[in-house]
């Protein structure tokens, strides 16, 4: 039996951005009219969850026992209602029925929200068409509150940009996490149930105060406890649907793709197999008999030994249609990941490569695929690494579904030991523009649906939670979990927008404490590729578990990943002239871009291009000067975050005042490890000094 932790879910850091403080004076003399006269209609299951957030956040805001009256009144100043309801009020009160003539309902989706404050009535009304919406609503409205915006200037109507908002658990029924960094599962332990039921629905607070509508709660690569989650093990999946649904939460679940074999002893997994077919289908029937709200499977299938229709010289269209169309009597989604290459790669054979993988395994299967698949493809076309191209599959296959992976739990950039906010690496992911259709067709413009008008896109991602304290282990990694979901609902927010939001969240209005978190958040991706791996070479982590330098560690493998630095130079070439041919599967214009060292951008080099040491980069120094710089420089960087935080001692939470200490200064060892290690590396490899003569072993 593993052992429960202890949590203290009062703590600031458990609370995380929805501790709802007590609102200071000023504020509260100024909107104390609106504040003291709330009204809630409604009486389905999310208004339950809505009336409840009321209550635990209007008791902080006041810091009084608020509870709501059972029946409003026209007196009432904010009133919180869907369209149906407040149409139900209209009949009988003017008042309302001439206000209701200023909202436009018609320009809302089915999860959007109104905030609209009413002058010369001194009344605020939050709506929507749905629940969802209205949730959604009141979520905005207290984010609106807990950041001590004007109330008398509201008038806001939002839309989400992307209809899937979802984050992917990579969560094993044992407890343990795949590339977890908080811990173990907030759901599972010992192959059961964890009886904190509780945390789970304050994690659905959470994720539907930033708008997330889609979870799936166990990892991709599904062993043989989870394969049973569609089988005799479904009532744990019950169990957490029932409590995500009431927070506009669709439950989704990782599938082995071979699970007919495992579950039913079929002899096969072939899915042109009547036999087969058949199988999913009555499986699926079952699932929607018990959770007829069940959202789908997301796949992870041939990639990394997991099982698939190649073993049948099968295509993944072939492999996701038979699934889907399973899915498709209930409107179920199956998610298809495109993370598919080859895992078993000689290093010295330099003709093959792994960034190629995702394109030349699924455009070709463009217009094949049923309208209830989704790819899901990850940002870039290798793994998560601090710094990589975007894939160059985005936007090539205007027939089919296209999902944004991204991945929140930092593997590969830092694993919440050290600080990297990445709402700044996604931002230029999600604007990089593919030129699908021109000039102006960003990443973010194919996975919203817009440019080939499309329902099922959107956004995915891993997530960094688990059963710590405060959810995500260094605390300010809750900033990129929070700031995911933000993105996803809407990626035109800027990133200093985003992360203004979540400071004042989490710790309030000081102005030196926004002042220093802003710095720290905003440059630390930076600062990491900075003591990392230098201009887009990535994987000098140790292998396995990803955590540190190891400039060789991935060299000799059969992972695809190598750097391929000898004594004179360093780089793959991925050119179409004489390299692997991958910088062609751009769009002409970010093929170009790529095609040669002197076009393409010194962030990328190496990785597009193999260089000599002195190859003079558009900084004007040299590769060698460049690596030896940056280390250093990420060095000095992380003591001057550490300077940053002490400034903060007393201002903010004791508790995570010392989380973030702590971490600051397990960053600092790991970027004065990996400074010492890349730069003795490559200056012993290449025999050229540092230009300003500094420490090098
Ligand atoms: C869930 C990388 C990670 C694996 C992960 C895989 C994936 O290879 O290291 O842990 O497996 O990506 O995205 O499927």
């Amino acid at each position: 039996m593993s052992e429960t932790k202890m949590v203290d879910k009062s703590s600031k850091s458990y609370q995380a951005w929805l501790s709802y403080s007590q609102l200071n004076d000023k504020y509260l003399n100024k909107f104390n009219d609106l504040l003291n006269k709330i009204s809630l209609f409604g009486s389905s299951a999310i208004t339950g969850s809505i009336r409840e957030e009321l209550d635990r956040a209007f008791s902080r805001f006041l810091d009084t026992d608020f509870t709501f009256k059972i029946s409003p009144d026209a007196e009432d100043e904010i009133i919180f209602a869907a369209q149906s309801d407040l149409e139900a009020i209209a009949a009988a009160d003017d008042q309302m029925q001439e206000l209701l003539k200023e909202i436009n309902f018609e320009d809302l989706n089915t999860e959007g929200y109104i905030l609209k404050y009413f002058q010369e009535n001194n009344l605020l009304l939050v709506t929507a068409k749905t629940d969802k919406g209205f949730l959604y609503g009141t979520f905005a409205l207290l984010k609106e509150i807990q950041q001590e915006n004007n109330l008398k200037e509201l008038d806001i109507l939002s839309n989400p940009k992307n209809n899937l908002r979802m984050l992917n658990h990579w969560d094993n029924l044992d407890g343990s996490i795949e590339r977890g960094y908080a811990g173990q599962s907030i759901f599972y332990q010992d192959n059961n149930l964890r009886n904190d039921l509780k945390r789970i629905k304050d994690y659905a607070r959470m994720l539907a105060s930033i708008g997330i509508n889609a979870l799936s709660i166990n990892n991709v690569n599904v062993s043989y406890e989870e394969t049973r989650l569609i089988d005799d093990k479904i009532e744990m999946v019950i169990t957490i649907s029932d409590i995500l649904r009431d927070y506009g939460i669709t439950t989704y679940l990782s599938a082995n793709y071979a699970s007919p074999m495992q579950l039913s002893n079929l002899d096969t997994a072939d899915p042109l197999a009547e036999k087969v077919k058949l199988w999913w289908q009555e499986k699926v029937a079952e699932i929607y008999e018990a959770i007829p709200d069940f959202g789908g499977f997301v796949v992870k299938a041939d990639s990394e030994g997991r099982p698939g229709p190649f073993t049948y010289n099968r295509t993944h269209a072939d492999g996701a249609n038979m699934m889907a169309e399973a899915l498709e009597p209930y409107g179920g989604l199956l998610i298809w990941r495109c993370f598919v290459y080859n895992c078993q790669q000689d290093w010295r054979d330099k003709e093959t490569d792994r960034a190629r993988a995702a394109y030349d395994n699924f455009k070709g299967l463009d217009g094949e695929f049923k309208d209830n698949v989704l790819l899901q493809i990850k940002n870039g076309p290798m793994d998560f690494q601090v710094r990589e191209p975007v894939t160059p599959l985005f936007g090539v296959m205007p027939e089919t579904n296209q999902v944004l992976e991204l991945q929140v739990t930092q593997e590969y950039t830092g694993q919440q030991k050290d600080l990297c906010y990445l709402i700044p690496q996604w931002k230029k992911i999600t604007d990089f523009d593919t030129y699908a259709q021109g000039e102006s067709t960003p990443v973010k413009r194919i996975v919203d649906g817009s440019t080939y008008n499309q329902e099922n896109t959107g956004f995915a991602a891993v997530v960094n939670v688990g059963d710590d304290e405060n959810w995500t282990g260094h605390h300010l990694a809750q900033a990129n979990f929070y700031g995911y979901g933000r993105l996803a609902w809407n990626p035109d927010l800027s990133a200093v927008e985003i992360t203004e939001e979540w400071i004042k969240m989490t710790f309030g209005q000081d102005q030196k404490v926004m002042e220093s978190l802003l710095r720290m958040l905003l440059y630390s991706w930076t600062i990491y590729e900075d003591y990392t791996s230098p201009l887009g070479i990535g994987w000098m982590v140790n292998p396995g578990h990803h955590y540190g330098v190891n400039v060789n560690g991935y060299e000799y493998s059969r992972w695809g990943t190598y750097h391929r630095a000898d004594h004179q130079g360093i780089g793959v070439d991925r050119s179409v002239a004489t390299g692997t041919g991958y910088a062609g599967q751009y769009f002409e214009e970010n093929a170009k871009k790529y095609e040669t060292a002197e076009n393409c951008p010194d962030e990328l080099l190496l990785f597009f291009h193999h260089v000599h040491y002195t190859y003079e980069l558009d900084s004007g120094k040299t590769v060698i000067q460049h690596i030896y710089d940056s280390h250093f420089r990420g060095v000095a960087a992380v003591k001057e975050l550490q300077g940053y935080w002490e400034k903060l001692e007393g201002k903010v939470d004791e508790g995570i005042y010392k989380n973030v200490e702590e971490r600051l200064e397990m960053q600092l060892e790991n970027a004065i490890e990996w400074r010492d290690q890349v730069n003795t590396y490559f200056h012993r490899i290449s025999g050229i000094e540092d230009e300003f003569e500094r420490e090098i072993y």
